[in-house]
């Protein structure tokens, strides 16, 4: 459970990027962080009496060293102090916040007064913690701090921005308070057991259940794409030997990450890659090429291929077309067999279209056949393109289909993604309590057992904001934040 409380002693740390900064900004938060702060501060050349203090208010002045063994007290630096008072500042503690000049130095000069002065350094995510001690924000929201902090790009910016700001909370306010009142009314019925009565009718608690559980199944859907969006949507790019893979991939990179070469069988492993597409982050995953192999080596990397297909959102299907019609259907319909239309997006890029501009027309309605042969209805979601990975010649074109693809994800303005396994796995545990639930409700258990799986639903669901937890949870938490956050 999560007791509000105020820590007694008083933590510090600088809160910037380390290393040298135009400026460096330390944070001390706690019952002494005022009064530390006011014996090291002198405001218009004279000590800073705490009664001066006004919160939320910015103070020029000098930070001093005091004056200590026979040498005279003398100034470490000019420095911006604002004071917070508790429970209006980050921590819900009293607070100050430090601007000085960016010098390592002077950070660490800093650091060693505020120690001397009684402060002691702060454990990474102490400052998230208390926070969330003092119920500033429930366990998934400073998590979110943690996403926001790391955020590279526009989406996974947004996603933590939302639960930032309670959208996920919110959901599982929701999800808790139903299921509370379903078990509400089951324990009613286990006070009164002795009479064999039943409060609660099955029928509605059924519909109540099966409500909850659609709703938590749309969040753990939701977790391969937050995931994706965090992590960068995989993108496999696959075919035969010499297609042109690798220089599509250094192509995307603009550099020479991947070795290329006319020799069939070049690449062996998988070579991943991230890359910012327009606010998105891509994960383009080079390829062995596939073709019957006696070879060990390359028969691993063929079956690591085969795996890296499956993961994929988007799969880049990389043909030859300079082949003849015969070789590029036989590539085609190798690259549709391997992918699954009905959850991935395949790309079939022609290649090598500078070598063969008069027969490339040809091989695009060539392919657009073989699709609709292979997919029938669903040969509309396969995109067709022509390129020359080596001359750049079409490569806009895909950067704009991906980016049309990532569109089409649903991630509406405020989507709420599961994007954290934590989260994730608590939900499943919790889906797998409630199924329990409404098997034993179906089969009329008793009461008691049902009870039971009601209850552990509840748990984990509130393990996921923190409403329930334990102190070990809490240090793997905040032990993964950077001290000064
Ligand atoms: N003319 C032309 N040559 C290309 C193009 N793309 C790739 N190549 C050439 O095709 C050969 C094979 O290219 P790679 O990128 O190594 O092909 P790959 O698909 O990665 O091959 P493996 O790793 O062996 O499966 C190299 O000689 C490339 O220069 C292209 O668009 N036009
Ligand atoms: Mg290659």
């Amino acid at each position: 459970m999560r007791t509000s409380f105020l820590s007694d002693d008083t933590i510090c740390a600088v809160a910037t990027a380390p290393g040298t900064g135009a400026i460096a900004v330390v944070r001390m938060s706690g019952p002494q962080s005022h009064d530390i702060a006011c014996r090291l501060f002198y405001h218009h050349g004279k000590p800073f009496p705490k009664e001066h203090i006004q919160p939320y208010r910015t103070f020029y002045g000098q930070l001093v060293i005091p004056a200590c063994a026979g040498q005279a007290a003398t100034t470490l630096d000019e420095v911006l102090l604002t004071f917070f008072t508790a429970p209006h500042s980050f921590t819900g503690e009293d607070a100050v916040e430090i601007s000085v000049h960016g010098s390592v130095y002077i950070q660490q000069r800093l650091l060693e007064l505020l120690v001397a002065e009684g402060a002691r350094m702060a454990l990474p995510g102490e400052y998230t913690r208390r926070a969330f001690v003092n119920r500033k924000f429930d366990l998934a929201q400073a998590e979110a701090v943690a996403d926001l902090i790391v955020s590279q790009n526009e989406a996974a910016h947004r996603l933590a921005m939302n639960q930032l700001k309670g959208g996920f909370s919110k959901q599982l306010q929701v999800l808790r308070s139903k299921l509370l009142d379903i078990t509400s009314l089951i324990e009613l019925e286990l006070d009164f057991s002795e009479e064999d009565v039943e409060f609660a009718d099955r029928s509605q608690l059924l519909q109540l259940l099966e409500e909850t559980q659609g709703h938590i199944h749309t969040l753990t859907d939701s977790f391969c794409l937050g995931n994706a969006i965090k992590n960068g949507i995989p993108v496999a790019i696959v075919g035969a030997t010499n297609t042109g893979k690798s220089t599509l991939l250094n192509a995307l990179l603009g550099e020479e990450r991947a070795i290329v070469s006319d020799i069939a069988g070049t690449t062996r492993d998988t070579i991943e890659e991230v890359m910012n597409l327009n606010g998105t982050l891509f994960r383009f995953i080079d390829t062995a090429g596939i073709r019957s192999t006696d070879e060990t080596i390359e028969k691993i990397g063929i079956e690591r291929t085969f795996r890296k297909i499956d993961e994929a959102d988007i799969v880049l299907g990389m043909i030859d077309a300079t082949l003849d019609s015969a070789a590029v259907e036989a590539s085609a319909r190798m690259i549709l067999e391997k992918t699954d239309t009905t959850r991935q997006t395949l790309v079939l890029l022609l290649n090598k279209s500078d070598r063969c501009a008069d027969t490339v027309a040809d091989r695009i309605d060539q392919l657009k056949n073989t699709v609709c042969e292979a997919l029938g209805a669903q040969a509309g979601h396969v995109y067709l393109q022509t390129l020359s990975a080596k001359t750049g010649n079409g490569l806009d074109q895909l950067k704009q289909t991906l980016s049309e693809v990532r569109q089409g994800m649903a991630l509406g303005q405020d989507a709420v993604l599961v994007t954290n396994l934590r989260h994730y796995e608590a939900l499943q545990h919790a889906a797998t309590n409630l199924e329990a639930v409404r098997r034993g409700l179906q089969d009329a258990l008793p009461t008691d057992l049902v009870a039971q799986d009601l209850r552990e639903a509840l748990y984990y669901l509130g393990s996921i904001t923190g409403e329930i937890t334990t102190d070990e949870v809490l240090g793997s938490i905040f032990g993964r934040f950077c001290i000064g956050k």
